[in-house]
């Protein structure tokens, strides 16, 4: 028997958007346990089920450690050098022959859990330079970062629900119990929901189906799917109609309001109920109550997201905080204060966000320098000056999670070339020529540069690795830059020094080295001299030099030289981090604007034009119901059409933890949910195996 000694790892997890603290009891090389860290600063000891497949995952025989080609004989094993050296060669042959945009790029979603890829992958977009960007974006939260570009001048800006201090909670389609929420990091989501019930607090819940939130909520609203954004306009009538819109402190920061007005006097409750299937006196009863309650937040997620009219119903939902004073106040809709401030980098790299730059050859514009997933495969198939003849994805899984798989599998396979930085093999990756896996998670050190952007409170966490990565194993980020450099050589003499500079300065500092810095220079950077009084008369002194808009002085102004975080100066890095295992507490969200605003006249403008042309859609679209709901025969035909919505389960994590035993053992939860009348029309029973089809393909499921 071996003596083995148990020692205990704090970290948090990557999984889902919550950042729960986790504690991990290991034996140095094998972790035996992992469980919730009570005294984590925001989870305080939730977590769920997921969080055992950290362990599954980091130990799953099935994941890969090595590049992997393919060969005429199957998947063949090769060096990290070889495997660099064919990318980077093949990438610059089809670029040379095709041009830049030959090459398509597709970033998933664990990205964005992962401080490594977040950092490298600007530069490793940069050396690509190539307008075929994709992204899980387009298939997610794209409504919030326009909404966030439009009003707040910046996609990243993203105003988050102050749950923990709402009297009244009204929020569209999602279902925390299975999800833990998303663009609202809050572990225990359903714990925060009861404490607004127990304070006598209302929790209202908008969803077409009876969800798991649905049984923890005071009352639960059934609604046509997709018909959000006009039970929001019927609304935001009301509010005029009843005249109560209050601007509250932000009004001479806001223009626009009538137009809103003249928009939605189209709308009214009485003329959109029997499209949503929620009926007039409750649609205003609930635009009252929003009005009327002083601490009070109405907010969106993937179901308003992802619909027909995903665009115009985030942006009403921000409207309506807005237009009811809850935009930047306590318990309305807030914004973060982050240790190190993605959203100031990347204003400083300019990449604030765009739209409508760029078309695909079909048409379909560019958001911040992405085109739509949905448009992939026709990208790939349609001949033109940006036709995609090679793909590169960076831990995403598009064949299952953009749509049309099946179009986009055949187009895949048509590609010249194709490389994915992913763990596994999979229903995308078993396409490509290489597939190059990055080292697990506990492999890797920790900080959540994006999530904490969206933290309901703002804390900092930083966790070291918990193993020593194999000789062998290379890091996402360490993929990531050495493919950079490959792709940016071969410019002139003096682009090449200039790349080989930054190639080696990125490679020494790491991601841990980029974020050391960037929480030096954050809010609640280090203590400075600039902080002490005479220091800050000669910073005061310097910082009048430069007019307000001017980098520099914004810099100084959002650094720890600001007047308003000189009181702060915690002196956050990462150093100082590691003297808090279970994170440290910056506080709840404070209001910040118009300060916080990117908008070039620190003004919110309610009606960006660029929403205006959907306007007209959304009418037929009502017209269009009315006409069907006329129509009763269509209605109670057994073979009328029907409307699928997805959803989640709490055991699962989007397409790709199901290798681990302990999360997928038990009865099959792969399976279809449908209303008791459409199954009763349709003599559906339990148990019965259902052929769901679409225009697109079709699938065999229990119900
Ligand atoms: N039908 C349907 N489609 C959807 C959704 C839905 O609800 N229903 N949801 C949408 C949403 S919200 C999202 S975010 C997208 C997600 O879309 P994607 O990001 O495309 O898909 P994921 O399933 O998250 O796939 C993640 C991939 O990354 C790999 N991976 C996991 N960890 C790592 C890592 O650390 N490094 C690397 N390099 N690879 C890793 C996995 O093996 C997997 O291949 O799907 C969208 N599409
Ligand atoms: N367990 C687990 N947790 C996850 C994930 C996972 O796969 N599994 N994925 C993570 C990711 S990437 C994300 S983005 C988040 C998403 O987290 P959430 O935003 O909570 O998304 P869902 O859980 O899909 O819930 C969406 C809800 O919208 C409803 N809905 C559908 N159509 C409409 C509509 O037209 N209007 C309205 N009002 N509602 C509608 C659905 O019935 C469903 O209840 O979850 C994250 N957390
Ligand atoms: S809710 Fe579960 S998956 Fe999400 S961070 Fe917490 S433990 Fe991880
Ligand atoms: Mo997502």
């Amino acid at each position: 028997m071996t003596d083995t000694k148990t020692q205990t790892h704090f970290r948090t997890c990557n999984l889902c958007e919550a950042m729960c603290g986790l504690v991990i009891e290991h034996d140095g090389e094998q972790v035996l346990s992992i469980k919730p860290d009570k005294e984590d600063v925001v989870s305080k000891g939730f977590i769920c089920p997921k969080a055992l497949a950290l362990k599954d995952y980091h130990e799953d025989p099935d994941r890969l450690r090595a590049p992997m080609l393919k060969t005429a004989q199957g998947w063949k094993q090769i060096s990290w050098n070889r495997a660099f050296d064919i990318v980077g060669k093949r990438v610059r042959e089809i670029q040379d022959q095709y041009g830049k945009d030959a090459i398509s790029v597709y970033l998933g979603n664990p990205n964005a859990h992962h401080h490594g890829n977040i950092i490298y992958l600007l530069n490793f977009l940069r050396s690509l330079d190539t307008k075929n960007r994709y992204s899980a974006t387009s298939n997610d939260q794209l409504p919030h970062m326009r909404a966030n570009y439009e009003l707040f001048g910046h996609q990243a800006l993203f105003p988050i629900p102050d749950i923990d201090h709402t009297d009244l909670f009204i929020l569209f389609g999602s279902n925390p119990a299975a999800s833990n929420g998303s663009l609202m990091s809050a572990p225990d989501y359903l714990g925060r929901l009861k404490a607004i019930r127990k304070r006598g607090g209302e929790v209202i819940l908008i969803d077409p189906k009876k969800s798991e939130t649905a049984r923890v909520v005071d009352q639960h609203l059934f609604i046509r799917p997709g018909t959000d954004a006009l039970m929001l306009l019927g609304m935001i009538h009301t509010l005029f109609d009843e005249g109560l819109v209050d601007l509250g402190r932000l009004q001479s920061n806001i223009e626009g309001l009538a137009d809103v007005q003249i928009i939605s006097s189209d709308f009214p409750p009485e003329r959109v109920a029997a499209a949503c299937g929620i009926d007039a006196d409750t649609i205003r009863s609930l635009a009252r109550k929003l009005a009327e309650t002083p601490r009070a937040v109405a907010f969106g997620r993937m179901g308003t997201s992802t619909q027909e009219f995903g665009g115009l119903a985030t942006w009403f939902i921000y409207l309506l905080n807005i237009l009811t004073s809850h935009l930047d106040e306590r318990g309305g809709l807030m914004f973060t204060k982050p240790a190190a401030d993605m959203v100031e980098l990347t204003h400083y790299l300019n990449e604030k966000g765009s739209s409508g730059t760029f078309t695909t050859e079909g048409g379909l514009p560019e958001f911040a320098g992405e085109l739509p997933s949905s448009a992939i495969a026709d990208q790939i198939e349609t001949k033109g000056p940006s036709q995609i003849r090679a793909m590169v994805t960076v831990a995403g899984n598009p064949v299952i999670s953009s749509p049309n798989s099946n179009r986009l599998e055949r187009a895949l396979g048509s590609l010249d070339f194709m490389v994915c930085i992913d763990s596994y093999l999979n229903e995308t990756t078993k396409h490509a020529d290489l597939i190059l896996p990055g080292s697990s998670q506990l492999e890797q050190s920790r900080y959540d540069v994006v999530f904490n952007l969206l933290s309901v409170r703002n804390v900092a966490k930083y966790s070291p690795a918990l193993f020593e990565p194999g000789k062998n194993t290379k890091h996402d980020w360490e993929i990531l830059l050495e493919l950079t450099h490959r792709f940016a050589s071969g410019g002139s003499l003096l682009d090449n020094v200039k790349e080989l500079g930054q190639y080696q300065a990125m490679k020494r500092l790491g991601p841990d080295g980029v974020l050391d810095i960037l929480l030096r220079v954050g809010p609640y950077g280090t203590q400075v001299p600039g902080t002490s009084s005479v220091g800050s008369f000669v910073i005061d002194t310097i910082q009048d030099v430069f007019p307000a808009s001017h980098p520099i002085r914004r810099a100084l102004d959002n650094g720890p030289y600001g007047p308003q975080n000189r009181g702060l100066s915690k002196g956050l890095c990462i150093a100082s981090l590691k003297n808090y295992p279970h994170g440290v507490d910056l506080g709840s969200l404070q209001s910040s604007l118009p300060e916080r605003l990117y908008t070039s006249n620190k003004r919110i403008s309610l009606v960006p034009g660029s929403y205006m042309t959907d306007i007209p859609r959304l009418r037929k679209h009502l017209g269009m119901l009315d006409e069907m709901l006329q129509s009763s025969v269509k209605q109670s035909d057994e073979h009328a059409q029907m409307m699928l919505i997805g959803r989640r389960d709490i055991r699962s994590n989007n397409s790709w933890l199901h290798n681990s035993q302990r999360l997928v053992k038990g009865k099959n939860r792969c399976t279809a949910q449908i209303s008791e009348e459409d199954a009763k029309l349709r003599k559906i029973s339990n148990g019965d195996l259902l052929k769901v089809s679409t225009d697109y393909g079709a699938v065999t499921i229990e119900c």
